[in-house]
């Protein structure tokens, strides 16, 4: 037992019975959507977790403890709390834990603790990846190392166009981690269908995404897969004004110098303001969309 760990009862219940699970993140909660919409969207994909079939663990730091499952008025509080919790990558968790402090998880640090807690598939909306001009500022999200050497399947609707897609995809190959298409040939860019990118493999059933896993697992393979869902059509958005609209966002946070941790939150808001309401529909959108296909994927595993 994982001295850190606390497993909501309904969660430990489900994994005990061998039954299908699905971890959900919070910096999603936190930094990714503004509040009131966020605790909203948290609790509404949970609730298409278990209308398909599994049971929602959302994922995050309370009072230093690792928590694989939250209450609803765990996620208030994170909604509400917003950008004053600490984001959290694999490096913050140690000393996190030790200093007895809230943490929002990003994909890494999900992936960690949903891998610790025995649990196989994680849905998101977009993954960290690397950056545009990457090659001097060497910003790589600590996400794709995670995929790199941890046991989860990821469901995303791939990566935002604030990163540089062509080198995700690169570093992802370099790292063994295969880029699954459900549906589609091509890598889905968040808010639109479309990349212009080609995935590894093109997968068309919950079931053949288990039986890769089953089979990686088999090999003893370590690391995640990423599978990534094309945003529904009806939610799709203007490719031309909403790429127009993330290189604008990636030239200011360039002009007022941010780095480090703080570059996707900044790229996010910015993208959010800049696009009104129409990005937050879509993101809310795709978010429930993936939550359904890792819910069909958790049951598949069997
Ligand atoms: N991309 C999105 N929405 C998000 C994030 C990324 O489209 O909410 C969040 C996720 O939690 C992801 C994190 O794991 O940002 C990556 O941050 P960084 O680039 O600093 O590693
Ligand atoms: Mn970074």
């Amino acid at each position: 037992m994982n001295p850190y760990l606390d497993i909501h009862p309904e969660v430990a219940k489900a994994l005990a019975q061998g039954k299908p699970v699905v971890a959900l993140e919070s910096t999603i909660i936190s930094h990714g959507m503004p509040y009131p919409q966020n605790v909203r969207t948290a609790l509404a994909v949970e609730e298409v977790v278990r209308q398909n079939g599994a049971v929602p663990a959302t994922i995050a730091i309370l009072g230093g403890r690792l928590k694989a499952g939250l209450t609803r008025e765990e996620i208030e509080y994170l909604g509400q709390q917003g950008q004053k919790v600490t984001k959290t990558s694999r490096r913050d968790l140690a000393v996190l834990l030790a200093k007895g402090m809230d943490g929002a998880t990003t994909v890494a640090t999900t992936m960690m603790i949903a891998c610790m807690a025995g649990i196989r598939v994680f849905a998101t909306g977009g993954i960290g990846g690397v950056h545009r001009g990457a090659g001097t500022t060497m910003d790589i999200s600590a996400d794709l190392q995670e995929l790199a050497r941890t046991d989860v399947a990821v469901v995303c609707a791939g990566a935002k166009a604030i990163l540089d897609l062509k080198l995700t995809l690169e570093y992802l190959e370099t790292h063994g981690v295969p880029v699954l298409g459900y549906g589609t040939e091509e890598l889905p860019a968040f808010y639109t269908r479309t990349s212009g990118l080609k995935v590894d493999y093109r997968v068309d059933s919950p079931e053949e995404i288990a039986r890769i896993m089953a089979v990686r697992s088999d090999l003893g393979l370590s690391g995640g897969i990423l599978v990534t869902n094309p945003i529904p059509e009806e939610w799709s958005m203007d490719p031309v004004l909403i790429n127009g609209t993330m290189d604008r966002a990636v030239a200011e946070a360039e002009a007022q110098g941010i780095t480090g941790k703080e570059v996707t939150p900044f790229l996010l808001a910015r993208v959010k303001e800049l696009t009104g309401g129409d990005s937050l529909e879509a993101n809310i959108a795709l978010v429930k969309n993936n939550a359904r296909l890792a819910a069909r994927i958790a049951g598949a595993l069997g």
